[in-house]
């Protein structure tokens, strides 16, 4: 909910000589979904249009940035608290033909922008990206509580397509009694982690307590084992943190386990509230402000990880809507506008009203095929939403979009083949990309479908935004 009124803010309301238009977008999804490349990508069309880009928004219309949290001494602060989003860092990266690293720590990207057709107003626009991995925790602070995320995150390691990662440790609840809590608490632990690892093999996006993956130093896994591809020796699980620290696991724990062995309960709730608060709580927080989502999904790579992947970013989704719970009604939306006006420091427009569906990456989708992968985010997300749209006036929006376009499409021959052609370090490439189908399939498996990773094409010049097909689009859809 917005923040408590601290009296009316005229300095909210005009800025620089023009009445404030406050937008606040999360960038969400899954890991390696393409939120970093997006954001990169969008600010760098922000700052530097190329001709075109702006077709969407009428003839002749132009943006400009009068101010962002990236500029040195005059820098703007973030609305969140986060740290800046590195967008010089992640841009040079990609004007030299890499991709920027993996997220490992939330930021935010807040700019004042102005339209050269609506000049009396200025968007003050914050973006904010995420290690997809934190999003995965979100379940223990939509449940609240240990007892009831044990209760809820069980069934789900039970179901048929996951069982057979989570069998060791489902084994080992159902089976074991027990008698000495502190060995228990070792084997159980060591066996969750398991499951975690067998999760990341899977590509699975809800490997949970995220600190396996990021601790809370915000150093990635394979950087504290100083591997690039983790044997998952009992060494190396043992030093991933499942928790605050890896000495103090946290795992689910059932409801005849919670009765039957109390001091592990009570070690495990403690802990849990810890790390939600230190870990889990600022991720919720910084959602909490916005008040348009944009999820990524990346639907070449879900054909290509098989059902699981499917399952499990399906699961993530609805974890991520159950929390955020978009939408309003006509009271809420008289109450936001009064807020507004009022308030406080952190204001937050009384929650997430837009969501944004976008398909990323698509440039790796042969361009025939790409209609048929919007048909795909369709079918994924529209049952999940159905019930915001419905109850709570959702705006929802579907869209596909290449943040950076590393591939051009050869014409489909007779033999019906996908060929797609990129460049990597000034050497072109040819490579086959599969067919993307009209609807999921009913069965398929990990490896049926591949897709090219082309490297990014290179525009040297700092000036120059990187190629890109959609992005208009969600430019348009984030400045309404
Ligand atoms: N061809 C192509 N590849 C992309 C594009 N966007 C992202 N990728 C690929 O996807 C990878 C992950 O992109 P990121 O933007 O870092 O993903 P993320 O969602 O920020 O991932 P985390 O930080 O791990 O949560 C990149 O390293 C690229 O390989 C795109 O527009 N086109
Ligand atoms: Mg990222």
């Amino acid at each position: 909910m917005a923040k408590r009124a601290e009296g009316v803010n005229l300095g909210r309301i005009l800025r620089k000589g023009r009445i404030v238009r406050p937008r606040c977008v999360g960038v969400v999804g899954p890991f390696h979904a393409g939120k970093t490349v997006m954001l990169t990508s969008l600010i760098s069309q922000i700052r530097h249009q190329a001709p075109g880009m702006l077709d969407v928004f009428g003839t002749d219309v132009t943006l400009a940035e009068l101010q962002s949290s990236a500029d040195g001494a005059d820098a703007l602060p973030t609305r969140s608290g986060l740290a800046c989003f590195d967008h010089a860092g992640a841009s040079d990266k990609l004007a030299h033909g890499g991709w920027p690293a993996k997220t490992v720590s939330a930021s935010e990207y807040r700019s004042f922008i102005v339209r050269s057709d609506d000049r009396w107003r200025m968007y003050d626009l914050s973006l904010i990206d995420w290690p997809g991995e934190r999003l995965a925790d979100l379940a223990m602070i939509s449940q609240g509580a240990f007892d009831k995320w044990s209760d809820a995150l069980l069934p789900t390691l039970g179901k048929e397509l996951f069982r057979p990662i989570a069998r060791e440790f489902l084994d080992r609840l159902a089976n074991s009694t027990p008698e000495d809590t502190i060995t228990a608490e070792n084997e159980l632990a060591l066996a969750y982690r398991r499951v975690l690892a067998g999760f990341v093999d899977h590509a699975l996006p809800f490997v949970t307590p995220s600190s396996f993956l990021v601790d809370l130093e915000n150093r990635y896994a394979t950087e504290r084992l100083g591997t690039n591809t983790p044997t998952w020796s009992v060494e190396q699980l043992d030093r991933l943190a499942i928790g605050v620290t890896p000495g103090e696991p946290v795992f689910p724990l059932p409801s005849a386990w919670r009765e039957a062995a109390p001091e592990l309960a009570t070690r495990l709730t403690a802990r849990f509230d810890d790390y939600l608060a230190r870990v889990v709580k600022p991720v919720a927080d910084a959602l909490a402000l916005c008040d348009h989502i944009l999820l990524l999904v990346d639907v070449a790579h879900l054909l290509e990880s098989g059902p699981r992947g499917v399952e499990g970013t399906t699961l993530l989704f609805e974890e991520l809507l159950a929390w955020v719970g978009p939408g309003t009604t006509a009271v809420g939306r008289g109450l936001d506008w009064m807020t507004w006006i009022v308030a406080g420091d952190r204001y937050r427009l009384g929650g997430v009203r837009r969501v944004s569906v976008i398909g990323t990456q698509t440039d790796r989708i042969h361009a025939e095929d790409r209609q048929t992968a919007e048909g795909l985010l369709h079918q994924l997300v529209e049952p999940l939403v159905r019930k915001y749209e419905v109850q709570k006036n959702l705006k929802i929006r579907y869209g596909l979009a290449a943040a950076v376009n590393a591939t051009r499409s050869e014409p489909i021959g007779p033999d019906g083949k996908r060929r797609m052609t990129f460049e990597t370090g000034g050497t072109s490439f040819e490579a086959e990309a599969s067919a993307v189908p009209a609807s999921w399939p009913l069965a398929w498996q990990a490896g049926d479908f591949a897709f090219p990773r082309p490297q990014p094409r290179l525009p040297m010049r700092r000036t120059q935004p990187p190629d890109q097909f959609g992005l208009g689009r969600v430019l348009n859809w984030i400045l309404r």
